[in-house]
């Protein structure tokens, strides 16, 4: 997301460094994941299961919501790199639902 939409870097400008690889980039990557894996766990229900999440990036971070969609865009063209003969139709349609909900969730306490 970072290199592909280097706007998006405008949010980090406070690491070391943003380049590909790099220790800040690599940490929050995984972190990151954790929270996408957290909401896989909270499907049922993610407006409710992301509420503090969806705070902390309006309020405090004040992310503008238009990344959460350029983020997911990027999510799934790595997955479908990384899992070519993984990612069928089926799961690309899937993962775009999923990753569609958890956007708009985390979108919630902007309003
Ligand atoms: Ni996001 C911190 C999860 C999209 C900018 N983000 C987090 C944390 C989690 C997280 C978890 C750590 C919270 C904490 O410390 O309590 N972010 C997610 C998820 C998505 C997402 C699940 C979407 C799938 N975040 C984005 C996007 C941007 C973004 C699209 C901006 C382009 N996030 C941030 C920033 C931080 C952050 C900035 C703080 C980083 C830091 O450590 O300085």
């Amino acid at each position: 997301m970072l290199v592909v939409y280097p706007q998006t870097k405008t949010y980090f400008a406070h690491w070391k460094d943003l380049n590909p690889g790099s220790g800040p980039v690599k940490k929050h990557g995984a972190t990151v994941m954790g929270g996408v894996a957290d909401a896989v766990a909270k499907i049922d229900n993610l407006t409710a299961g992301l509420l503090d999440l969806s705070e902390l990036h309006a309020f405090t971070l004040r992310v503008d919501p238009a990344n959460f969609k350029i983020l997911a865009h990027n999510i799934l063209v790595v997955l479908a790199i990384t899992f070519p003969s993984d990612f069928t139709p089926e799961v690309h349609v899937a993962m775009d639902k999923f990753l569609s909900a958890l956007a708009l969730a985390l979108s919630e306490k902007y309003r």
